[in-house]
């Protein structure tokens, strides 16, 4: 039997809000970083800053990269953008334990599955979390919107119930146990299905998506295309209609992270979100037009 050695995977700003959250909660998790950013740090110990709007909290952190970890990982959170998760278990892949429990806090959907499959050994739990957070500067977090995560196992395991019990009480972060994870993590995919990509589009910011023009005709074709195939897969959700709207509102003035994605000139997430969705509703047979017509014109504008 180990002791819980927590791991973190990604020092984005999940990662780091992660991160400090449990060193809040009296834990000793270890950041992992890329080899070639590990390299670029003299001291392996390094301050770690969270802010709110009420505080600011300040924790130190031991940084690590693959080839630097000298303890079998039983707990690993995974924090990378999902086109680099995979790569990113796999890096760590002779460190974790048989009976390790990792989780997965990717956006859309697809690498979870990819890295259950992969990793049949371990427990591999998915969450989807409504956490607002970004980094005003490297290892300086700021949670800027108190939000909700919802997290569950991937597969039925007779050891999932021990798993992040720890995280569900006494700690920042609002977590609960949602055992049909797969209907969150396609509740919120819905929803970043119709927003995100025409954001990164228009370069708008969400709340812009409902202009009475162009952008919201298109918004409301996603939808109806979107809920269609939630329906052909039986999934249940109150409208999407009145969701993606009302997140538009909420968010009005949020860059979505497909939209800084494309700004920065980073790969997005799309192919996990829209693309996923394509993928679901060509083997179901729904035409999905106005999604592929987003994907061709994001391709077209140079964002993948
Ligand atoms: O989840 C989001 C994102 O930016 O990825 C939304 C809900 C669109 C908020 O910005």
């Amino acid at each position: 039997m180990h002791a819980d050695n927590w791991y973190i995977l990604g020092a984005g700003s999940i990662g780091c809000l992660w991160a400090a959250s449990l060193c809040h909660k009296g834990l000793t998790p270890r950041l992992i970083l890329r080899e070639s950013s590990y390299q670029r740090f003299e001291h392996k110990r390094i301050p770690l800053k969270l802010s709110t709007q009420k505080q600011v909290k300040c924790f130190d952190i031991d940084i690590v990269s693959p080839g630097a970890i000298d303890s079998p990982i039983n707990r690993l959170i995974v924090c990378t953008k999902a086109h680099d998760a995979l790569a990113a278990v796999c890096s760590v892949e002779s460190h974790l334990t048989d009976s390790c429990q990792i989780l997965l806090l990717q956006n859309g959907m697809g690498s979870q599955q990819a890295i259950s499959d992969t990793f049949p050994e371990q427990i591999v739990w998915a969450g989807s979390s409504t956490d607002g957070a970004y980094l005003s500067a490297p290892f300086d977090v700021c949670h800027a919107g108190q939000g909700q995560t919802w997290i569950g196992p991937i597969r039925k395991h007779k050891d999932s119930t021990q798993g992040f019990n720890g995280l569900l009480e006494n700690f920042r972060l609002k977590v609960s146990q949602y055992d049909a994870i797969e209907q969150k993590l396609w509740e919120k995919l819905a929803i970043n299905c119709c927003i995100n990509g025409l954001t990164a589009l228009f370069n708008c910011r969400n709340g812009e998506l409902l202009d009475n023009d162009e952008k919201q005709t298109w918004l409301n074709q996603l939808i109806a295309e979107t809920s269609r195939v939630l329906t052909a897969l039986d999934i249940e959700t109150p409208s999407l209609q009145e969701c993606v709207y009302g997140v538009c509102q909420a968010t009005a003035n949020n860059i979505s992270s497909t939209c800084q994605d494309a700004r920065q000139g980073r790969a997005t997430e799309l192919p996990f979100i829209n693309g996923f969705l394509i993928d679901k509703a060509h083997a179901l047979g729904i035409p999905v037009d106005n999604h592929r017509k987003l994907m061709d014109q994001l391709r077209a504008s140079g964002i993948q």
